[in-house]
């Protein structure tokens, strides 16, 4: 897969896309109908007719597990942990991206410079009520470089439609574009960017997955698919774009410059803070698309969405990649439930080997660069138990848990998004390890009640005949 157009062939072919032609107003209308679907568990959509424009806008791509299978090249009724597992095989490897001709790349079809730039050009959703205005960067990312070294960096920062040549921006401190930003800031340059929207849906979720620092998004994607992501070279940009990208949006970032940005519908299902702020901003200064471009965007808002599925996917299998990587046994499996947007709760399942292991394994999760951040409560249960068989999972803590063996962390790094916490204090989080498994020291375990084997076939044997 290398484009959105493949994907939306593929989805199409597993009756997982519906194209929507009834007229519908980019303004609210077009979220409400996506959101709603998505709460229906319903097919990605591809709104053809948007009021008042030619563009075609798609949502809801990554709702579902099975999308997230067929992006992810898998089998279609794969589990999200059997996604997991496959992401947490590739270890470290890496597959750099490969420049390719500029006539070999659909994304520059159309090209507009300068004063050509119009941005409201595209028919950008307004997703909620209360958001601060119309959201042209959602299910997109935004690509720049170190200055110092060169490490090219995708990440999925909002992006609201602030003028016809200016986008938003918030890069959270720390994050990878907030570190960079901050060295052009120091050089006294401007930091060059592109925004991407529509493109392969595996480089948005690596937009938004936790990549460690100083590796490159690309060199993920390709391990992923196994072969080079394709690029190209920008018009104005020293950076290497998608080739097969739908909209490109070029342009600089000056850290001295600010204009006001926000509010945003967060994935939490509320909104960060109050009203706007002073943020940096893109000054935008070329954008190119294909022939009929396709806008790709995505509600966030409350769970589930794509960015609850993606985190889901993409927030577990580092949490499990870290724990294998500090070469703890017996991790059996990890499920970091969408409806937690992957990074509040945690559910890992073990084969317990010595005592205090099912500890280890509990203050590890939360101990790991992606558990660090973030994660609330992280429960262990036994390796018969599938960590996202939710019921299964309650069966433990209804029967294995004991209060008495759980543990308060009182402290850790919190997201300032939060909503558990008041808004002034989102800095600091407390945690909670539950130990839901039949603990390993004990002499006299629970004696499991079971069906007699011979009785059961027998039984099976007749089943018909009584009358089921
Ligand atoms: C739809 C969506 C919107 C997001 N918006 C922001 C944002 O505005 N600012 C931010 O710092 N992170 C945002 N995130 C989370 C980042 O994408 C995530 O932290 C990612 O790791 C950032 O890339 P980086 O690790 O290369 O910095 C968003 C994620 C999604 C899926
Ligand atoms: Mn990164």
């Amino acid at each position: 897969m290398k484009s959105m157009r493949d994907f939306i062939k593929l989805a199409e072919e597993h009756d997982a896309l519906k194209r929507i032609k009834a007229k519908v107003d980019w303004n609210l209308e077009l979220s409400h109908i996506a959101k709603l679907n998505e709460e229906k568990h319903g097919p990605a959509l591809l709104f053809e007719n948007v009021k008042d424009y030619s563009t075609p806008v798609i949502t809801s791509v990554c709702t579902t597990t099975e999308r997230l299978s067929i992006i992810m090249g898998m089998d279609r009724t794969s589990s999200l942990t059997q996604i997991m597992e496959e992401w947490v095989k590739l270890g470290d490897k890496k597959v750099p991206p490969k420049m390719v001709d500029k006539s070999a790349a659909p994304c520059k079809e159309n090209i507009m410079m300068g004063d050509e730039v119009d941005l409201y050009k595209f028919p950008t959703p307004q997703w909620y009520p209360l958001d601060g205005g119309r959201y042209l960067g959602t299910a997109h990312f935004i690509i720049s470089k170190d200055p110092e070294t060169g490490w090219v960096n995708l990440g999925t920062y909002r992006a609201q439609l602030l003028g016809k040549n200016k986008m938003g921006t918030q890069f959270i401190k720390g994050k990878h574009a907030d570190i960079m930003l901050k060295k052009y800031q120091a050089m006294g340059k401007k930091m060059p960017v592109a925004s991407i929207i529509g493109c392969d849906p595996l480089l948005f979720i690596l937009g938004a997955a936790r990549v460690s620092a100083f590796v490159s998004e690309y060199d993920v994607a390709g391990a992923i698919r196994n072969e080079p992501v394709e690029v190209v070279q920008g018009e104005t940009v020293d950076l290497p774009i998608p080739a097969h990208a739908e909209i490109v949006v070029e342009g600089e970032v000056d850290p001295e410059a600010f204009m006001e940005e926000g509010p945003f519908g967060e994935y939490t299902g509320y909104y960060s803070g109050v009203g706007t702020d002073p943020r940096n901003f893109i000054d935008v200064k070329c954008v190119t698309h294909r022939n009929n471009p396709i806008l790709w965007g995505t509600t966030v808002g409350r769970a589930v969405t794509d960015t609850h599925m993606t985190m889901a996917l993409s927030y577990g299998a580092t949490l499990w990649q870290q724990l294998v990587a500090m070469k703890i046994p017996g991790i059996r499996s990890v499920y970091c439930p969408p409806e937690g947007s992957g990074r509040f709760l945690a559910i890992i399942s073990m084969k317990q080997m010595y005592p205090g292991h099912a500890d280890q394994v509990l203050t590890a999760a939360i101990s790991t660069e992606m558990g660090a951040y973030g994660l609330k409560t992280v429960i262990v249960v036994d390796e018969d138990i599938e960590p996202w068989d939710i019921p299964r999972v309650l069966y433990a803590l209804s029967f294995r848990f004991q209060p008495n063996r759980c543990q308060v962390i009182k402290r850790g790094r919190s997201t300032p998004l939060d909503p558990s916490l008041p808004i002034d204090a989102r800095d600091i989080t407390g945690r909670l390890l539950l130990d839901a498994t039949i603990p390993y020291d004990w002499k006299e375990k629970p004696i499991p009640i079971k069906l007699d084997p011979e009785i059961v076939k027998k039984v099976e044997a007749r089943w018909s005949e009584l009358g089921f």
